[in-house]
Order: structure tokens, then C-alpha cells, then sequence
């Protein structure tokens, strides 16, 4: 079965802890839930990982595009990375894997800091300010491009 890789950034496992006006109430493990939800409406594995370290993300990006790897896709959250990383930029940018950037947020409704984002350009689609549902919609939308086996 064909996977699709859900990575999540920086201080993302705390969802649900704290800040629930901007995220919601919802926690990570809620998400995960939704996107093995969206994947199974799609017969597509999903893989679900959370990192604080730009690094780990990067491995993670660059194992997805290796051949044989099985990921079709990459829904990516990459958190406060978004607005800082040409590492990630480029990790995005050196496979043929899609991915989709997500917020949970609307970013552009939100501090000037987080209007610009370093992945968006090297993208292939992005969902903002949906909460959960947002990474159901990426994962809806990758599998709209994925060829059937
Ligand atoms: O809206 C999003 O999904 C963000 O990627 C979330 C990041 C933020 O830096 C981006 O600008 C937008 C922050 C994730 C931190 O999540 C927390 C959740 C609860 C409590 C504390 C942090």
C-alpha cells in the first residue's frame, strides 16, 4: 500500500496543552487519528512522526524521496521551521515526492513573522488555517495526484 508521510515540526506535541484560541483543543494524537481516517478513505498507510529537530525533519524528507521508500506524499507542519529554514526548503526541493505544507492556523492573519514562509515555493499545494481538518484536505489532495497501483 502506498504511504503517505505526515511530519510535524516543532512544538507541535504539546497541541491541546496550551494556546487553544489559536490551535484548538484538539491534541496531536487527534490528528494523527483524522489523517489514519483520510488515509483509509483513500487505501493510503499514513505515517505519522513528530519532531523538534529541523534535522530529524530533513531525514525524514529526504528517507520519503529515496526510491523504494513507498511515500507517495509528504503533508508537512513544519511549525516556527516554516519562517526560518532554507535547510528545509531545500530538503523539499531535492526529492520528487509532492508534499503540501499545513498550518493549523491561518499564519497570515497572524504576526508579520509568519507571513513568509521559506517551504510554500517549494510545495506543491498548502493548506492554512483549517486545524485538524487541514491535514485531512492535504491528504485528500495528495491522493487526487497519486496514480492508482
Ligand atoms: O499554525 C500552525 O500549524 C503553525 O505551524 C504552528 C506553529 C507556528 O510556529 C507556525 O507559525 C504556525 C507553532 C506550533 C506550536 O504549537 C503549540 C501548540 C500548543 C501550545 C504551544 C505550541
Amino acid at each position: 500500500m502506498a504511504t503517505v508521510l505526515v511530519l510535524n515540526g516543532p512544538n507541535l506535541n504539546l497541541l491541546g496543552s496550551r494556546e487553544p484560541q489559536v490551535y484548538g483543543r484538539a491534541t496531536l494524537q487527534d490528528v494523527e487519528r483524522a489523517c489514519h481516517e483520510a488515509g483509509k478513505r483513500h487505501a493510503l498507510e499514513v505515517d505519522f512522526r513528530q519532531s523538534n529537530h529541523e534535522g530529524a525533519l530533513i531525514d525524514a524528507i529526504h528517507e520519503a524521496g529515496r526510491a523504494g521508500s513507498g511515500v507517495t506524499g509528504v503533508v508537512l507542519n513544519a511549525g516556527a521551521y516554516t519562517h526560518t529554514s532554507v535547510a528545509l526548503h531545500d530538503a523539499i526541493k531535492a526529492i520528487a515526492v509532492p508534499v503540501v505544507e499545513v498550518h493549523l492556523s491561518n499564519v497570515h492573519a497572524r504576526e508579520p513573522f509568519r507571513h513568509h514562509s521559506y517551504l510554500s515555493p517549494a510545495c506543491a499545494g498548502i493548506v492554512v488555517g483549517f486545524g485538524v481538518a487541514g491535514y485531512a484536505m492535504a491528504i485528500d489532495g495528495l491522493a487526487a495526484r497519486t496514480p492508482p497501483p
